[in-house]
């Protein structure tokens, strides 16, 4: 399925609706074979081809940052190369920033057996976090957050475990609201996935419970909008 631009970009695109995953809590919108073949091989040889600096290795994974550092104040901005405009401009066009434009890409590379652990992204890219994935497949897994009046029962990773999503290689992943806000999302550093019926969205994905999917090396392009820095400094004409 590949995306047309909507009409009135402060509202998510209406065949967008048609990808909501239903079996989960508001909301989750995913989007099978969002790019083609070609777009996919492309932005892989994009990500391959950034300087060796632009890579910061983490145990479990590396990233690249494009459009500035993100931290609690907002972003000093910087330009997107045009490889990644294309597709932080078409998702916008989607409504999915609720009229804003994505300014922000995070990649992420993942060799078989890494992840990463179960985290909020925090409050600075709210509403809306997306993601398109290269590569290989990978299963989100998704946690209830730790219940701080609840004190009797040990909360457990493994209790507060909610249900997990397949995200296959050229798909468009979209979180919003208590997917986004409320509940932890993680990747287990797995080589395999056996498939499970917590795989909530396996009817979009053609893949079936009991499958068993090898991971390979699976690159995201996590794309938000983050709120800007407004250079004070620069208003009032100080360098
Ligand atoms: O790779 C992904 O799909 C998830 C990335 C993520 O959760 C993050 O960078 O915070």
């Amino acid at each position: 399925m590949y995306m047309t631009t909507m009409a009135n970009p402060c509202n998510i695109a209406a065949d967008l609706n048609k990808c909501i995953v239903k079996e989960a809590p508001p909301t989750i919108y995913y989007v099978p074979n969002f790019i083609t073949e070609a777009e996919e091989e492309y932005l892989l040889q994009q990500v391959c081809r950034a300087p060796k600096p632009k890579w910061t290795q983490l145990s479990g994974r590396r990233l690249q940052n494009w459009g500035g550092l993100p931290n609690p104040k907002g972003m000093l901005a910087e330009k997107l190369p045009d490889w990644l405009l294309k597709y932080t401009e078409k998702i916008s066009a989607l409504g999915a920033f609720a009229g804003k434009t994505a300014n922000h890409v995070l990649v992420n590379e993942y060799k078989p057996g890494e992840g990463i652990m179960p985290h909020e992204d925090g409050p600075l890219y709210h509403p809306t976090v997306t993601t398109i994935s290269l590569g290989s497949h990978t299963l989100l897994d998704f946690y209830k957050p730790v219940c701080q009046t609840q004190s009797e029962t040990p909360q457990t990773e493994e209790s507060r475990y909610m249900l997990s999503l397949l995200v296959q290689r050229r798909s468009l992943l979209i979180l919003q609201d208590d997917m986004y806000k409320f509940y932890l999302h993680g990747i287990h550093g797995v080589c395999e996935d056996v498939l499970s019926e917590n795989v909530v969205n396996l009817s979009s994905t053609g893949a079936q419970v009991c499958n068993t999917l090898l991971r390979s090396t699976r690159v995201s392009l996590t794309i938000r909008h983050v709120p800007k820095v407004i250079r004070t400094n620069l208003l009032l004409g100080k360098k």
